[in-house]
């Protein structure tokens, strides 16, 4: 059970971080709307939340999962792939430092948080254009330090690895066609997405609630015959600079 989450405002200058959607512009006063209704949803699903302030020399700095990867027995500092949010972690080292054991990725390793999925004692490592093979494997070390195992898997066509996979308990994984085939997740349900709702694949279990972006019917159909309580997020602000409903928080 997760009791705390993370998360940080948009700031005003949101609009100007990295993105690939081509979505256009998100719009500043509806990204806050947004963000306001998916932190209601964390706290009616029981976390205390720890509310971080706008930091505007990193407008990306919302998508905070990308900074860090919380276990039950540590947290480790990743050092992100992309240059320009290198130094958001700060902040967030300083609040995990009263939560945590704290590890750190050096460079040149690099390790985006959406690129590792935990399940059970054991996380996949996206390899990707933001996590490298050193950042992955400073993580495997350090996670083997504290029990848990770890093996890698090539993210292609998408920014990190649970932007088209995650899990969502029950054995159940929500997964983009490339995912499919990978032989490691044989062993898992596997929920393949509508090509036109590959951006669903980011799911967001929070205890027994599960959060799904809005606006992907199918996906929801197939959810609530599997029997699932749902709690649907409007994340169009969010998608237009490619951030899913994991990357706004961290949840421990
Ligand atoms: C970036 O390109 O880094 C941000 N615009 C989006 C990060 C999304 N994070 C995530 O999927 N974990």
């Amino acid at each position: 059970m997760f009791k705390h989450a993370i998360v940080r405002k948009p700031g005003k200058n949101f609009s100007e971080g990295t993105t690939t959607a081509n979505l256009g512009m998100p719009d500043y006063e509806t990204s806050l709307d947004q963000h306001n209704f998916y932190c209601e949803a964390l706290k009616s699903c029981g976390l205390n939340l720890i509310v971080l302030e706008p930091d505007l020399r990193f407008p990306d700095s919302i998508f905070v999962e990308d900074v860090a990867v919380v276990t039950d027995k540590c947290a480790v500092i990743t050092n992100v792939g992309n240059v320009k949010r290198q130094g958001e972690e700060e902040k967030i080292k300083e609040i995990l430092s009263k939560f945590r054991n704290i590890e750190q990725i050096k460079p040149h390793g690099t390790v985006d948080g959406g690129d590792v999925l935990m399940i059970e004692n054991h996380f996949y490592i996206g390899i990707s254009e933001r996590t490298n093979d050193e950042g992955a494997k400073q993580l495997s070390s350090i996670l083997s330090r504290y029990s848990y195992t770890s093996s890698t898997v090539p993210v292609k066509s998408v920014l990190h690895l649970k932007t088209g996979m995650t899990y969502i308990g029950n054995n159940n994984i929500i997964s983009i066609k490339q995912f499919v085939d990978v032989g490691e997740f044989k062993k898992f349900n596997i929920i393949e997405l509508n090509e036109n709702e590959n951006y669903a694949a980011n799911c967001l279990l929070v205890n027994d609630t599960l959060l799904i972006a809005k606006g992907f019917p199918k996906l929801r159909e197939k959810l609530q015959s599997l029997d699932y309580k749902i709690l649907e997020i409007n994340m169009s602000e969010f998608q237009k600079m490619d951030g899913g409903l994991t990357c706004l928080s961290i949840l421990f």
